[in-house]
């Protein structure tokens, strides 16, 4: 691969005006004016500038702590679920803007430590943990479109799973089943999140505050920290995953903590798998207009630039080497650019085989390879998680963490 390492900034050169997507995908290289990267501690050496470059120019800085405060540890009955030996939840509270939030969870039978998986919800962890009130719905709220799903049956055979882990599934395979709701930190609602985005930030720069998206990733971090610190789970297997804007979510707390294991962004378009300048569906004008609390306010400057972007989707996950990765989409689902997801595990498999490994091993964007290290599936439908989604996800899972099949 070393001989087809062209820099970014040649890349950048050879951009037709036009806007048509460029032939060939876009391979790794750290910055225009870097040399080539030959080996994994060279590679390694530029990971902290390269996440740095993230935070500054799409996702905004983070607070540099990822303690959180222990309000309370609960036991929750796990009575009627099947496959669980015990569920609780961690009330923690945020260590800048003190305010709290939940970490519900299930664990399997069997002898722990239990890898976890953890989701991001949209509703809370009572409906995404299948309608449970015993745990502690949103502190402050959940949005408005959640109140249709509240007294709605879960879905049944593949209708999208868009609310509701499956969680019985995930307990069959050894799986600790994890929830958190973010929105009870930095709620999805531009008016209240900007004033909580701008205490939260840890630069005077108003450019670089953070955005929604890596908010919740660091949600995410502050979860991994107080998992990480209790024997029932498995500190090396700590995998995350959310749909969409979630997915997004998901994809920046992956790429801002390494402690991390595995992730599953599924349908999580501009700002998560997909590649900027692969102009398909959302653009950058788009989001940052629709969404301004999403990102840092330095990611508008490139609104219909996006060829200008030092950096894209396929370095954030060059740094996320050698942690398994999958993406997952819908060849309908245009607005989240499934195939700009499959070019962006395309250009960043030589990251990968700097660890020895094959990055994404397939050829068909369809036919995910459950072994390989970057996995992409597209499937035929349009936006929402589906039971057999989840069963991609349990499949690449499985090989990774070491469970029965
Ligand atoms: C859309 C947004 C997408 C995606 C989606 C979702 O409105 O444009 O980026 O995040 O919402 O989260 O369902």
């Amino acid at each position: 691969w070393l001989i087809s390492l062209i820099t970014l900034g040649a890349l950048l050169a050879d951009e037709p005006a036009d806007k048509t997507p460029p032939a060939t995908p876009p391979v790794l290289a750290a910055f225009s004016d870097s040399p080539k990267v030959k080996t994994r501690a060279e590679w390694e050496a530029r990971v902290p500038a390269l996440r740095d470059a993230f935070a500054d120019q799409i996702y905004g800085r983070l607070p540099e702590s990822r303690e959180p405060v222990l309000i309370d540890h609960k036991a929750v009955s796990a009575d009627g679920i099947t496959g669980a030996s015990a569920a609780g939840e961690f009330i923690l509270e945020d260590p800048t803007l003190h305010r709290r939030f939940s970490v519900a969870y299930i664990l399997p039978m069997g002898d722990g430590p239990y890898p976890a998986i953890m989701q991001f919800s949209f509703c809370g962890n009572p409906l995404a943990l299948g309608g449970r009130e015993a745990f502690s719905a949103p502190f402050n709220g959940a949005p408005d479109f959640c109140s249709r799903f509240a007294n709605m049956p879960l879905p049944e055979g593949d209708d999208p799973f868009l609310i509701s882990m499956p969680v019985e599934r995930l307990l069959a395979k050894g799986m600790a089943v994890v929830s958190i709701y973010a929105g009870d930190v930095i709620p999805d609602d531009r008016e209240k999140a900007i004033p909580l985005l701008e205490d939260l930030s840890p630069a005077d720069d108003p450019a670089v505050r953070p955005g929604a998206i890596a908010a919740w990733g660091w949600v995410a971090s502050l979860a991994v920290t107080q998992l990480e610190t209790n024997s029932r789970f498995d500190p090396d297997r700590m995998a995350v995953m959310g749909h969409s804007r979630n997915g997004k979510a998901a994809f920046a707390a992956m790429l801002f903590d390494p402690r991390i294991d595995l992730l599953w962004a599924h349908q999580s378009g501009t700002g998560g798998a997909t590649l900027n300048r692969s102009y398909e569906g959302e653009s950058i004008e788009n989001i940052t207009g629709g969404f301004p609390h999403w990102f840092a306010p330095a990611y508008r400057d490139f609104a219909g630039l996006e060829t200008e972007l030092p950096i894209d989707q396929h370095m954030a996950l060059g740094t996320m080497a050698p942690r398994p990765v999958l993406f997952g989409g819908g060849w309908d689902d245009l607005w989240a650019g499934p195939m700009g997801a499959y070019r962006t595990a395309e250009g960043a498999d030589p990251a990968y085989e700097l660890y020895g490994l094959s990055g994404l091993d397939q050829t068909d964007p369809e036919e995910m390879n459950a072994n390989a290290d970057i996995a992409v599936f597209i499937r035929e439908g349009t936006h929402g998680t589906k039971l057999s989604d989840w069963e991609n996800f349990i499949a690449f899972v499985s090989q990774h963490f070491g469970l029965d099949e």
